[in-house]
């Protein structure tokens, strides 16, 4: 059984850590808009992956497509801009990659009248939230824990 503690130690922390994904809706209460501003939405919130984010508009109305960086510095959600898009008045995006996501709506005007951000995904939650969620095992002091209890029943 002196295997089986640090493997639990381990289940323990990778259930924490996707426990602790979060959905944001986008825009709050205004929802995907025009008329918002999405830039201070974005402001202060802290991206992971895992996390997903939910567009509120009405169907049609808008668009939600994630594009490049060359889409979003010329609000051009088309082609090989596009990485997705959607127009359903109910979208939800889970961020599966780190680094930086950008969203526009891609109706014509709505990009450049502020229906654009650009937010940075990290590869796992850190900080307060993180700490506070999840019990803290260190992955270095488990590795070290498996390999005492390797040693212990080979040598
Ligand atoms: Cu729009």
């Amino acid at each position: 059984m002196a295997t089986a503690l640090p493997l639990v130690a381990l289940l323990v922390a990778g259930c924490a850590a996707l426990a602790s994904a979060t959905t944001f809706t986008v825009g709050e209460s205004q929802g995907w808009t025009t008329g918002a501003n999405y830039d201070s939405w974005a402001n202060g919130k802290s991206f992971a992956v895992g996390d997903t984010l939910v567009f509120r508009y009405v169907s049609k109305a808008h668009t939600v497509t994630e594009v490049t960086k060359s889409g979003y510095d010329t609000c051009s959600g088309s082609g090989a801009n596009a990485l997705s898009d959607d127009d359903s008045g109910s979208t939800t995006v889970t961020l599966t990659t780190p680094g930086t996501h950008y969203f526009i709506c891609n109706v014509p005007g709505h990009c450049a009248s502020g229906m654009k951000f650009a937010i940075t995904v990290s590869a796992t939650r850190s900080g307060a939230a993180a700490s506070a969620a999840a019990p803290q095992v260190p992955v270095a002091s488990v590795a070290v824990a498996a390999a005492a209890a390797i040693k212990l029943l080979f040598f």
